[in-house]
């Protein structure tokens, strides 16, 4: 069976853990993460990074604050002259950023592990697919972080740049792919309205399932063969 979740930033992993327990999540099923593992509570969701990049069934797509994460990666070179020369004021802007975005907790818990581990998780989210199509309960999906930003029919998925897969938030009235339901998070379902609060969003050509973790909520995991929801 092929599950989705969305959006942790942080969510304790025990948790985590149990949600996919009581899911009964095994080795013969596979669980796609739609970005943003890290940052906003917790240890930044560190802890579940350094999990997931070791399992061969789960696949983490890259959201927008992991790009940020690499984006800032520099933070974790060691510091030399040229390193230092390399310090640009838009490598500086980039930083105070994603500090401000929530980042700074996913900094610390990094710097608390060892080089080579910081390096493996890097190395990790570099090598992240932006999107990825599936196939469950007889029909298509197209798994991506955000939506399609500046959707076009006739646009082939791999012309979207990464911003316009990791930071765009579409409307309720916006139409995607007819023929494969896209998945998505980025934007908490609360944020169309409270009557969404803690729901999944369905609409007739995508499916938000961010419900929130990111601000203090259950996640929602998905299973995309029978679309059933886990808390
Ligand atoms: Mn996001």
């Amino acid at each position: 069976m092929i599950y989705v979740i969305s959006d942790l930033h942080g969510y304790p992993h025990d948790n985590f853990l149990d949600l996919l327990d009581r899911a009964g999540f095994g080795n013969n099923d596979f669980l796609y993460i739609l970005g943003d593992v890290v940052d906003r509570n917790g240890d930044g969701g560190v802890k579940t990074l350094e999990w997931l990049m070791y399992r061969l069934n789960v696949q983490l797509i890259l959201g927008n604050h992991e790009a940020m994460l690499l984006a800032c990666s520099f933070v974790f070179d060691e510091i030399t002259e040229s390193s230092l020369d390399a310090l640009t004021d838009e490598k500086l802007d980039m930083l105070t950023r994603y500090q401000y975005d929530g980042g700074n907790i996913t900094l610390k818990a990094m710097k608390k592990l060892d080089k080579d581990t910081q390096q493996d998780i890097l190395d990790y989210l570099r090598d992240c697919p932006l999107y990825e199509t599936v196939s469950a309960g007889g029909r298509d999906f197209l798994l991506v972080h955000s939506g399609l930003g500046n959707f076009s029919p006739d646009k082939k998925i791999s012309e979207y740049t990464l911003d316009e897969l990791v930071w765009t938030r579409p409307e309720l009235t916006t139409v995607y792919h007819k023929d494969i339901m896209t998945i998505l998070g980025h934007t908490p379902t609360i944020a169309y309205g409270d009557e969404y609060d803690g729901k999944i969003i369905k609409t007739d050509t995508w499916i938000d399932i961010d419900v929130g973790a990111g601000f203090g909520r259950q996640p929602v995991l998905l299973r995309l063969d029978d679309m059933r929801e886990f808390r």
